[in-house]
């Protein structure tokens, strides 16, 4: 039950494995597939509109909409679970969140592309919370300038990532497919925007 740093060059991981007991992340994971306003929706990319391959919502305490891939989420107000977990990880990281993009993988065939949350929004240097639960998943680092190997990091179920210091500014993330995966994963992010 502590943040492990993992070493990476320009920028900042650390990971608790543990975050979570296992009878917390079990219910969180029920309660916020049955109880989080999931959305699917649409983007455009290259012209062409089609469903994300994914589901998602977002929720602040700030009415400034979240602005990606040519769409913007209206926040809701905080699920009170979600509301308690942003609470308990304020404590354990000593940083301060106001809204969080909360996405549901619903198997192996959902994912996220190359990016970086690096959203003018999030002000430079950003410290994002990242909790996993349901089914592990592979998330994959890889540098911008390609001057350092990939990275991969299993993140199991109840498990925190904190990225932090100029990791977004020099690096992406990817959440791959994985076909063989039949089960759902929720992922939360916690972030400050200003
Ligand atoms: O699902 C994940 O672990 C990553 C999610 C992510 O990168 C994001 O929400 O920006
Ligand atoms: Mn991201």
């Amino acid at each position: 039950m502590a943040l492990k740093i993992i070493p990476i060059v320009d920028g900042e991981l650390a990971i608790d494995e543990d975050f979570l007991s296992l009878a917390q992340a079990d219910n969180l994971l029920e309660l916020f597939l049955t109880e989080l306003p999931w959305r699917h929706d649409q983007i455009t990319v290259f012209g062409k509109s089609h469903l994300m391959p994914r589901m998602h919502c977002y929720q602040s305490e700030i009415s400034i909409n979240y602005q990606y891939s040519n769409l913007s989420l209206t926040p809701d107000s905080y699920h009170p679970k979600v509301l308690q977990l942003k609470r308990y990880i304020e404590a354990v990281t000593g940083v301060s969140y106001n809204a969080v993009l909360i996405n549901l993988y619903r198997n192996g065939l959902d994912k996220m592309g190359w990016h970086s949350d690096d959203e003018p929004a999030l002000g430079t240097n950003p410290s994002i919370a990242s909790i996993s639960l349901g089914v592990e998943r592979c998330f994959k680092l890889r540098h911008k300038q390609k001057d350092a190997a990939d990275m991969s990091l299993e993140l199991a179920h109840g498990s925190l990532l904190q990225m932090s210091g100029s990791l977004q500014a020099n690096w992406q993330h990817s959440l791959p497919v994985r076909k063989r995966i039949s089960l759902a994963r929720i992922n939360l992010t916690f972030r400050y925007i200003k």
